[in-house]
């Protein structure tokens, strides 16, 4: 599943105004979207994630400041560091994530393909290893 989950470049428009940047969902993401959501003002040391989705696509964007995300899908891990709001990190259901070294100010926003559903949760790291055990 970890091998699913990738990085995606976000265009870019410039100009001596600033800089633009945008998602189309047929374009850049593999999923529609449902559910916009941003997460802010982390303290410091602040971890969030801890969970994996049994359904849910969603695509990670760090619009400003940085923070590193570790992927889990019971078999390998990788840790990604996003710190761009150009870069999206895609990541698809049933792999374990978690969130870290959040810089002063970083703003995270998440496109999802469902709404809030706290059913298609683990948040138990036992619960989610089982059940990836048993998709083998
Ligand atoms: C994820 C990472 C990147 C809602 O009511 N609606 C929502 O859309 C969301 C996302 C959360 N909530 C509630 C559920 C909890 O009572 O807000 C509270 C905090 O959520 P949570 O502890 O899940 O937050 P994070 O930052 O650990 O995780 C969130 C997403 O839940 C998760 O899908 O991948 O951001």
């Amino acid at each position: 599943m970890i091998n699913n989950c990738r990085l995606i470049q976000l265009p870019q428009k410039s100009d001596p105004r600033g800089n633009l940047t945008f998602i189309e969902q047929s374009n850049h993401i593999p999923f529609d979207i449902s559910r916009v959501y941003y997460i802010y003002d982390v303290p410091e040391n602040g971890e969030r994630g801890g969970h994996a989705h049994k359904g849910l696509h969603q695509l990670i964007i760090a619009l400003s400041g940085s923070f590193d995300i570790e992927l889990d899908d019971g078999n390998k891990k990788r840790v990604i560091t996003l710190n761009t709001p150009t870069e999206g990190l895609y990541i698809c259901p049933m792999v374990w994530r978690e969130m870290n070294n959040f810089s002063g100010g970083t703003v995270c926003l998440v496109l999802a393909s469902n709404l809030y559903d706290e059913s298609d949760y683990y948040r138990d790291y036992q619960e989610f290893l089982t059940a990836v055990t048993e998709l083998k």
